[in-house]
């Protein structure tokens, strides 16, 4: 097996969605901390493919009886050192961003990113308070074969 169980392979990666109600939501610290456990990090999206498969996934987990602020999932995309410089864990600046209309705002002080189920998953992301609670999306690479 190439990751771990409970883990999605897309295009050789391996991801792990944040959906069960017992993993609850999060701080992007605390979901941070969380993959960090797992050998891996939040998501670090690098390429437009990568960014509508997952757009799609979380487009589907869409949960009625939650607002949209609170179905979100965190990524590894943050402005927290300059205001408006988006970074990504990795150290990379984001290039392109796939921001909702009128995102980011940093409305009260919003540092991390997010993606949510919105109806165009192109436009998905948007900036909310690093202390917020959300699902996330941790990301790593497949497993080594050994032994
Ligand atoms: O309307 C966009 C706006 O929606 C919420 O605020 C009302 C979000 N807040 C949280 O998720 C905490 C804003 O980030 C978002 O810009
Ligand atoms: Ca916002």
């Amino acid at each position: 097996r190439q990751c771990l169980p409970g883990w999605t392979v897309i295009n050789s990666m391996c991801y792990f969605f944040a959906l069960s109600e017992e993993l609850s939501r999060r701080s992007w610290m605390d979901a941070t901390h969380f993959c960090k456990r797992q050998g891996s990090d939040l998501l670090v999206i690098n390429s437009r493919e990568e960014h509508m498969a997952l757009a799609e996934i979380v487009t589907m987990s869409r949960d009625p009886s939650r607002s949209l602020a609170h179905s979100g999932f965190w990524i590894g995309l943050r402005d927290a050192d300059v205001e408006g410089s988006w970074t990504w864990l990795d150290g990379t600046r984001l290039e392109e961003g796939y921001w909702d209309n009128g995102e980011p705002n940093n409305q009260n002080n919003e540092d991390c990113a997010a993606m949510y189920p919105r109806e165009n998953p192109f436009h998905s992301w948007n900036d909310a308070p690093c202390n917020w609670n959300l699902k996330w999306i941790c990301e790593r690479t497949p497993r080594p074969f050994s032994s």
